[in-house]
């Protein structure tokens, strides 16, 4: 659709079969309402009996209320696709510059080769390296991260000509000579070994625990640490490693590099930090004095660039001529290269990135979810959209070349020092938002509620790709926190369900509580899981008899919701087995993660607690990660997560052997008990066989990623002392 000379930069189509779709979806509508009046219309008699079956009721209240929810990012599915040819031709001589933040917080957690390579691919992307500048916040201040990245400064000088010359993928070095190990060629070779060298050499002084004397010497940036106290206690370091407009700075073959640069913000006891959030807000100040890009791209720092074209893709929807002045952000999905074929902890994200996010594209974009985000700065600062708005890309705000490089770095310290938010409005309307574990996601709502639209743009080749978590703790625990944070976000002063009334579509509105209800979900869940089981064993039905025409809607219902996520999940490019797997991380994060959320918030809000960010290990032994190769579920801790999962799942087990006992020795046998309850017994069944991985780890495994012998007694003893107590009670 051309029209008097204008030719967009990117298209968007609608996703095919969404007649059908909707179709399908008011059937099991109507399901959901026939299963409500059937529990009206025959509220059980008897005590007991009503009291289970008004739970169940209210549970389903809550599913079919949060099944609603959940249609809005599955109504109006579209997809976009860029044009960068376009791009290049009209715009390739005035492009913004860039800035490139990449956040990392922990030495052990995120090994620094790992954090340099990361900073390697996207100081390598195909775009003019003087207008790129990549700057690294070291939260733990560490003397190995900002060693490991003056080697990686040196290495550049290689690497980035390396990379263009072969138009090499991805350019991450450690991805890249991970996947071509036959790669033929001396100039390969020879880059090989200098990456290897120095990956030696980092991973030396690691295992040291100190960067070695001759080293620190040498270089005048270690001088900083003279001042440190404790990673809680210290100046701002402060260091530009490579100035990009410092003639001197070429690479092997005399060409430009882009700045490089490190920063450990300041800290001090007395002064809260605000995790990520706070790190950000620093960057953003500190990069404003150095090169000020008016695009920022922020990754964690395990999420390498996957795909150098990537600014280029999110450039073709910020420099549209017609559209592009409206968008404030481009969320690249959060991708993972560590990922197993079946996917036993479900970490791929996949129904989000392939249909939840492109669902939400359609009502005004997707959220802001902390890493692969191309934002504009002015947007991240505050700024509200106004109609007319229009971006001067041509506006050269860079400083002077000939300005002192020390100088430089002295003045700019004082704007990440603890003070300097005091009075300020950052961390409210300005900058990445605070008081929130989820500070990402709040950021983009309140950018969204001020009128500024995003984009979620997922292409073929992945841009980003980081590491999944490959444990069940570390995934229990990551969405405990994510969970929390949605949740508060709902109980926020930017709440979707009141404060965006207005602002944002109802759509959207309604795609953000499908993340702020996770936690919400965890009681009628447990409760799912747990009652109709033991209702079970006393041989007390719940739902419709066999015989019974309200049987058909339990039916329906259930079985086309999981025939339709099923088929979205094997579209999306899953396998059947990664799906049943999905099913089993979804009960487990229901029934702990969010239970503990929800407790959480609970308690904060009546003062008892307060929110902690636990960072994710990239790291792993290596015989947990042969384990995890061979998708063995990998429990191994202590947790109070594995207490709740494994009581839930003997609870089960015990109800069922037990309906199987009765029926056989009452002699009525498994028929009639079958025929009176069906539905308990495939429910109780079916949590028996999805929670098989469960009862290997408490009774069969002897490995080491086994459920330790304390907690498989503990929570059988629980689980029988819940089952006789409720033979007994009722
Ligand atoms: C990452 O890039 C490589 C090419 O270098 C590609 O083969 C691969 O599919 C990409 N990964 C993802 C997840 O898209
Ligand atoms: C950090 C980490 O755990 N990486 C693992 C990702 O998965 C691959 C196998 O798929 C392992 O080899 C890595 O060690």
């Amino acid at each position: 659709m051309e029209s008097e000379g204008y030719s967009p930069l990117f298209e968007t189509k609608a996703v095919k079969g969404r007649v059908v779709y909707r179709v399908f979806a008011a059937s099991i509508f109507v399901g959901i309402c026939l299963i409500w009046s059937y529990r009206v219309k025959f509220v059980a008699e008897g005590g007991g009996r009503r009291l289970g079956w008004l739970g169940l009721f209210a549970a389903e209240i809550w599913f079919g209320f949060y099944w609603v929810i959940t249609q809005a990012p599955r109504w109006n599915p579209i997809r976009r696709r860029t044009f960068k040819h376009k791009l290049s031709q009209r715009h390739e001589g005035e492009f913004p510059g860039v800035d490139i933040f990449v956040c990392t917080a922990d030495p052990e957690m995120e090994p620094p080769a790992m954090v340099i390579s990361t900073v390697l691919s996207v100081m390598a992307y195909d775009y003019p390296p003087e207008k790129l500048s990549v700057y690294l916040s070291d939260d733990a201040s560490s003397k190995l991260t900002y060693y490991a990245l003056m080697e990686a400064s040196q290495f550049a000088k290689h690497w980035i000509p390396f990379c263009k010359k072969f138009n090499i993928q991805p350019r991450s070095p450690a991805a890249y000579f991970a996947s071509h190990i036959d790669h033929q060629g001396k100039e390969v070779d020879f880059i090989q070994t200098l990456y290897k060298d120095m990956e030696n050499r980092i991973n030396y002084a690691v295992k040291l625990g100190r960067v070695p004397d001759e080293i620190q010497s040498s270089s005048k940036g270690f001088s900083q640490w003279e001042s440190y106290a404790s990673r809680k206690d210290h100046n701002t370091f402060l260091q530009i490693v490579i100035d990009g407009r410092d003639p001197k700075a070429k690479d092997v073959e005399g060409s430009v590099l882009p700045t490089l640069v490190y920063l450990a913000r300041e800290k001090r006891p007395r002064y809260f930090h605000n995790f990520k959030a706070g790190a950000m807000n620093a960057l953003l100040r500190v990069s404003s004095q150095i090169s000020n890009g008016q695009i920022i791209l922020n990754v964690d720092c395990d999420m390498y660039s996957n795909n150098s074209d990537a600014i280029r893709d999110a450039l073709c929807f910020l420099m549209d001529e017609e559209k592009g002045h409206e968008i404030a952000y481009v969320q690249f999905p959060q991708l993972f290269d560590n990922i197993t074929k079946n996917e036993i902890y479900a970490s791929s994200l996949r129904v989000i990135n392939e249909v939840e996010l492109p669902g939400l594209d359609s009502f005004g974009g997707p959220l802001y979810i902390g890493t692969g985000c191309f934002h504009r700065r002015d947007v991240l600062c505050g700024k509200k959209y106004s109609k007319g708005y229009r971006n001067d890309w041509n506006s050269k705000d860079y400083r002077n070349s000939g300005d002192d490089v020390n100088e430089l770095e002295e003045k700019s310290k004082h704007l990440a020092s603890c003070s300097y938010e005091e009075n300020t409005e950052w961390g409210k309307e300005m900058g990445l938002r605070y008081g929130c574990p989820v500070e990402d996601v709040i950021t983009g709502l309140s950018i969204q509620s001020q009128g500024w639209k995003s984009i979620y743009c997922n292409p073929e080749r992945g841009a980003f790709l980081g590491v999944a978590p490959t444990s069940l703790i570390q995934t229990l625990v990551q969405h405990k926190r994510w969970s929390e944070g949605d949740l508060q976000i709902l109980l926020s002063r930017y709440s979707p369900a009141r404060y965006a009334r207005g602002k944002i579509s109802l759509g959207l509105r309604m795609g953000y509580c499908t993340f702020c209800l996770w936690a919400v979900n965890s009681l009628a869940t447990l409760y799912y899981s747990i009652i109709p089981s033991l209702y079970l064993l006393r041989g007390i039905p719940l739902f419709p008899q066999v015989s019974s025409p309200w049987l058909i809607p339990f039916t329906y219902v259930i079985f086309a919701k999981y025939a339709g996520s099923l088929v979205e999940y094997l579209l999306a490019g899953g396998t059947i087995l990664g799906w049943w797997n999905e099913q089993r991380i979804w009960l487990y994060k229901r029934t702990s993660s969010y239970l503990f959320a929800l407790i959480d918030t609970v308690l904060k809000i009546i003062g008892l607690s307060d929110s902690a960010f636990v960072i994710t290990a990239k790291v792993t032994d290596q015989e947990a990660s042969e384990r995890y190769e061979k998708e063995i579920m990998e429990f191994g801790a202590s947790s109070p997560m594995f207490t709740i999962i494994a009581t839930v799942s003997l609870v089960n087990l015990l109800c069922f052997l037990g309906m199987v006992k009765k029926a056989v020795e009452s002699g009525s046998g498994l028929v009639m008990t079958f025929q009176a309850m069906a539905l308990q017994v495939v429910l109780c069944g079916t949590l028996v066989v999805i929670n098989w991985p469960l009862y290997e780890g408490l009774f069969f495994r002897t490995d080491k990623g086994k459920i330790p012998s304390s907690l498989t007694i503990k929570s059988f003893t629980l689980a029988l002392a819940t089952c006789i107590a409720f033979s007994l009670l009722l």
